[in-house]
């Protein structure tokens, strides 16, 4: 069951009416459900399911598969460019905001000291799903990325698939999203 939103009343629960000398009402079903209907009216449907986020532009050709294989899917997604490491505020934002703006799976692609899933699993209890990259400039052929992904620490889980498997990433969200 999804949680309330401490801002709505809860059924029963007492608010204060307009005037001094009236008791104050509990509210009611009817008024609870009109509270929730507004405030989902806020909620874009159209709103994307799965977030693809890469460490750099250098990344986009690498990350493409993913957005190919969830628009043959039907899957409504966003792409974007933020790095761990370069702008950590954007990240932690996006990662924060994510399940309240509707998504629900967050792909994240990164070469080198690739930071970039695990810090977005940091500020969300999304589920995520690393790529690690390789990078023209990596010692190790992309095992620096994939060792950097996969080696997560116990309760901040990543789901990590090949290097440059991109396309898998985006096969895991489908299935994750039990489509
Ligand atoms: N990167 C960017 N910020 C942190 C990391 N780990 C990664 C990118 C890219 C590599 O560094 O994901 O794979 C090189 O980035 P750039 O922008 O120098 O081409």
């Amino acid at each position: 069951m999804s949680e309330r939103d401490p801002a709505l009343p809860a059924v029963g629960e007492r608010i204060p009416t307009v005037g001094e000398d009236e008791p104050d009402l509990p509210v009611t079903h009817a008024e609870v459900e009109t509270e929730v209907e507004a405030a989902f009216e806020d909620i874009d449907v159209d709103a994307p399911r799965v977030g693809i986020l890469m460490g750099s532009k250098s990344d986009m050709p690498a990350m493409e598969p993913a957005g190919r294989e969830l628009e043959e899917r039907d899957i409504r997604h966003e792409v974007r460019v933020m790095s761990a490491h370069r702008d950590p505020d954007v990240v932690a934002e996006y990662a924060r905001n994510a399940k309240m703006r509707g998504l629900r799976v967050i792909i994240a692609g990164a070469g080198l000291a690739a930071a970039l899933p695990g810090v977005v699993a940091a500020h969300t209890d999304l589920p995520v799903i690393g790529v690690p990259l390789t990078s023209g400039s990596s010692v190790a052929g992309g095992l620096d990325a994939l060792l950097a992904i996969a080696q997560m620490p116990p309760g901040v889980p990543v789901a990590c698939v090949g290097v440059n498997a991109a396309r898998n990433a985006a096969v895991l969200a489908a299935r994750i999203l039990g489509e």
